[in-house]
């Protein structure tokens, strides 16, 4: 689809353009949010020549056409969580009990290790504060993502190279028992080729959600660069079935990071890629419109830049 670009200074002013959706910087790690007929979009930034990840700070953009967009600025940053010290990486926001809930990967100056943080809001563009002053979670891996069932249990699902799973307690900010592991299988995630110490597809950055009762987990394969594939189960916790490729490795991005949302009538694949010129490290979030097969399941989307 021909989507938009945006960009202005604070405070927050509409404008338009094609894919990528945001042409004066760069941005990565896009998580989609509907709230009240609004569509929030938050990134990661890559910095300005970056030649490894140097990323410090998330950026909020809002939406109502899903072509004209508002920068809301950047609400949250490293400095945010006292404890983390590098790697603003790929956060999701999700809404209750009023307030927004940023869950952020990010360094433990303590550690050196990953950890992930959460931050609340009042507003869903902030502004945020770290919710507990310490890290939520601590098993040095990334990209966290919420899911709230139907019931109103919570699960936070993160990890690479794991994949893994807590029950967070209706406050958000904490979770009852242990964290469990995915059970990673070739019928669940996908067989990998090759010799190499990951059993599946599975790479990092799951996108977990329901929809028509069935529950999907959408997540970036087989580094390096990566494609976006999905699984489904019946239940929040698996089993999960491996169903094959959304989007093909494309974009010039050796990574690539979806989230999806359904707003006013349509269904919505954000992801990232290389579109604007840079590198590797410099990556910019697009989106493309589409529609799910009769059956719940997920077409091939390939990229667009129009
Ligand atoms: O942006 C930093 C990392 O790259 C994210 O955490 C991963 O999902 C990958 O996109």
């Amino acid at each position: 689809m021909g989507v938009l670009c945006v960009m202005a200074p604070l405070p927050a002013a509409p404008a338009r353009a094609d894919n990528p959706i945001m042409q004066t910087i760069y941005t990565a790690d896009p998580a989609p949010l509907v709230h009240n007929g609004r569509v929030y979009l938050y990134t990661g930034h890559d910095e300005d020549g970056s030649t490894s990840f140097t990323m410090r700070d998330w950026h909020v953009y809002s939406s109502t056409d899903m072509a004209n967009w508002t920068d809301h600025g950047s609400p949250m940053r490293l400095a945010t969580f006292a404890w983390a010290d590098a790697n603003a990486w790929a956060g999701h926001v999700a809404h209750r009990n009023g307030r927004f809930y940023w869950y952020v990967p990010v360094r433990n100056r303590a550690t050196g290790g990953m950890a992930i943080g959460v931050a609340v809001g009042d507003s869903p563009t902030g502004p945020f504060r770290d919710a507990l002053n310490r890290p939520l979670v601590e098993n040095n891996e990334i990209d966290p993502n919420v899911l709230i069932d139907d019931d109103g249990q919570a699960y936070l699902y993160w990890g690479n190279p794991r994949l893994a799973y807590v029950r967070l307690n209706s406050d958000m900010i904490s979770y009852s028992g242990g964290i469990d592991y995915v059970r990673l299988t070739g019928a669940g995630f996908g067989a990998r080729s090759g010799n190499t110490s990951r059993p599946t597809l599975y790479e990092e950055g799951p996108w977990a959600y329901k929809r028509n009762g069935l529950y999907y987990t959408v997540f970036a394969a087989e580094c390096c660069s990566e494609f976006i594939a999905y699984s489904t189960a019946s239940s929040a916790t698996g089993p999960w079935t491996y169903r094959g490729t959304i989007m093909p490795r494309q974009g010039g991005s050796f990574t690539n990071h979806a989230g999806i949302i359904d707003y006013v009538g349509g269904s919505y694949f954000f992801y990232h890629n290389g579109a604007l010129p840079g590198g590797g490290y410099t990556r910019s979030v697009a989106v493309e419109k589409f529609a799910y097969n009769a059956d719940g399941t997920i077409p091939t989307i390939n990229m667009t830049t129009a």
